[in-house]
């Protein structure tokens, strides 16, 4: 049998984790013969240590014959130990009125320690996802806590973002999703995201020489994309979780697959024109599994240049809001 995967999930009493858990422990995210134990991490909070007993209490229930252990902590420094994978879920959610230079420094303290304890205990080879928003940022944060790290192995999430793209794409052309390829996130989870709809094809062609209504694709495509969190929140009552967490389980797959194109936010070192220096959705092909470059050499035409100055300029300004504390 092969060594058991130590997965590391923060907020995992949250929604996300409601449906995250029971996908890695089934075998999706690391594959129907690969063992995992999960140390589930959640805020030192009575009612969420709680909701997580019962949680693992389900996860016993499912009977899943990969998952070979469960631990409950409140205590990073125990939930990281040994982790291969540390995925970063839980988060201060954005109160009413709260401004977003206060959301992005109650976030930075929480990642601040979450990258120092990932760094000193996390095994030789961790990596980190980060869903829990501002993602990027969050990421960048907890990345600038890493000495033995390096900062490739910290990445954000962008794909529950591609996946929205590639489904609107489909629809859109009235075809099979799955004949959707190379349709890459840039920049920001947020909605100042840009799906570079020009490098994507549907069904083998360019995805602009099948929809051919250039106004859709700059306007309501980009826009419904961008804004897919807020109108889920406005149908639902809640944020997306199922799909975040399916998101999730792709992000981490592909990354451990070697040849998988995908986007990933990762630290940009000045490609595509972003800040060296932020955490820039981009697309990436993976090598060996867990490491992976950033495919480069996409062109890229006024009106994306446009899109992507303007997803920069707001990691930029995250990144300043949040300059003092990760100095
Ligand atoms: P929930 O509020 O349901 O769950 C978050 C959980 O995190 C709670 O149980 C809370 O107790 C826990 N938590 C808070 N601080 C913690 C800490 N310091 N250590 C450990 N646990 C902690 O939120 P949920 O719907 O699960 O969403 C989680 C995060 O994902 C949010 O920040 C949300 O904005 C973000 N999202 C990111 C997405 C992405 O594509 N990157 C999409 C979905 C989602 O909106």
């Amino acid at each position: 049998m092969k060594t058991p995967i130590r997965v590391a999930v923060t907020g995992a009493a949250g929604q996300i984790g409601y449906s995250l858990l029971f996908r890695i422990a089934s075998g999706a995210m690391f594959g129907p013969d690969q063992p995992v134990i999960l140390q589930l991490i959640e805020a030192p909070i009575e009612k969420a240590l709680k909701a997580l007993e019962g949680v693992a209490m389900e996860l016993d229930d499912c009977a899943f014959p990969l998952l070979k252990g469960i631990v409950q902590t409140s205590d990073a420094s125990v939930g990281f130990k040994d982790a291969n994978w540390c995925l970063l879920v839980g988060a201060k959610p954005r109160g009413p009125g709260m401004e977003r230079a206060d959301l992005l420094k109650d976030n930075g303290k929480i990642f601040i320690e979450q990258g120092r304890i990932i760094d000193a205990v996390a095994a030789a080879d961790a990596r980190v996802a980060v869903v829990g928003n501002p993602a990027n940022t969050n990421c960048m944060i907890a990345a600038s806590q890493a000495k033995r790290l390096p900062a490739e192995r910290f990445t954000a999430m962008v794909r529950l973002d591609q996946n929205r793209a590639q489904t609107q794409l489909a629809k859109k052309a009235g075809a099979d999703l799955t004949t959707v390829k190379s349709i890459f996130i840039y920049g920001n989870h947020s909605p100042t995201m840009f799906p570079a709809f020009a490098q994507a094809t549907i069904g083998g062609s360019p995805a602009t020489s099948v929809i051919t209504d250039t106004a859709w694709l700059q306007g309501p495509f980009c826009e419904t994309v961008g804004k897919r969190g807020a109108a889920i929140i406005a149908a639902r009552g809640l944020s997306s979780a199922a799909s975040a967490a399916n998101a999730l389980v792709d992000h981490v797959r592909d990354l451990m697959t070697p040849g998988a194109i995908h986007s990933v936010a990762v630290k940009s070192n000045g490609l595509y024109g972003f800040d060296a220096n932020v955490w820039a959705g981009m697309p990436v092909r993976t090598t060996t599994p867990g490491s992976y470059e950033v495919i480069t050499g996409h062109a890229m035409d006024d009106f994306a240049k446009s899109k992507i100055a303007a997803t920069n300029k707001e990691l930029v300004e995250e990144r300043a809001f949040v300059a003092d504390m990760i100095k």
